[in-house]
């Protein structure tokens, strides 16, 4: 049984408070306490991804360039590559220099470890060239998260039109969570360091 993924409505929320503040100034909140507000700019300085939407085309190199390229924050992840193919479960244990297209990143720490370094696991379809389709109702593959990545996921984001949904056990099994195109933090829904398994769509 798939249980409900709270996250996604954190984003309008937050929004909303970054509007309210511009309107009203900084100072019309409690002073120290109201950090929430700066976390934005932070995640921008620190993933080399901030600019591309879930929609995005995003190369496996084009990808390993931005990660590897250290050109933005001080990102010293360990980086995963993980190929995984149309309708079939399993990771292969990919390269940096593949073709084919990015459908997810798993980081390993919320706010896409633009503030801590972390692995980030690549998640990509060799064989990929225009995307996922737009329904969700066909299996565009799935893995188990490896024993040194299983139950530590904290953020996830999507490309090349794709969605991910993450289990609690391997194999797909117990529970999900519903489409996700990005969550910069799996804590508010329960997801935190909770997914062994994923399926992409
Ligand atoms: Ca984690
Ligand atoms: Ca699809």
């Amino acid at each position: 049984m798939r249980r409900k993924f709270a996250g996604a409505s954190a984003r309008p929320v937050a929004a909303l408070i970054a509007a309210l503040v511009m309107c009203v100034g900084p100072s019309a909140f409690a002073p120290a306490s109201a950090v929430p507000v700066q976390v934005p700019t932070a995640i921008a300085s620190g993933d080399p991804f901030a600019d591309l939407a879930g929609d995005s085309l995003l190369t496996v190199k084009e990808a390993s360039e931005r990660l590897e390229s250290g050109g933005i924050g001080t990102m010293a992840n360990t980086n995963v590559y993980c190929a995984i193919l149309d309708g079939s479960f399993g990771c292969k244990t990919g390269y940096n220099n593949e073709d084919g297209l990015v459908v997810a990143a798993a980081y390993e720490n919320r706010w896409f470890n633009s503030q801590n370094d972390g692995f980030v696991v690549i998640i990509f379809n060799p064989k990929y060239s225009v995307g996922c389709t737009s329904t969700t109702s066909d299996f565009e593959g799935g893995a188990n998260f490896g024993s040194a990545y299983q139950d530590r996921v904290s953020s996830i984001k999507t490309f090349s039109g794709c969605d991910i949904s993450l289990w609690s056990r391997r194999d797909l099994q117990f529970e999900g969570t519903s489409w996700i195109d990005s969550e910069d933090d799996l804590s508010p829904s329960g997801w935190n360091n909770q997914a062994q398994s994923f399926e992409i769509s």
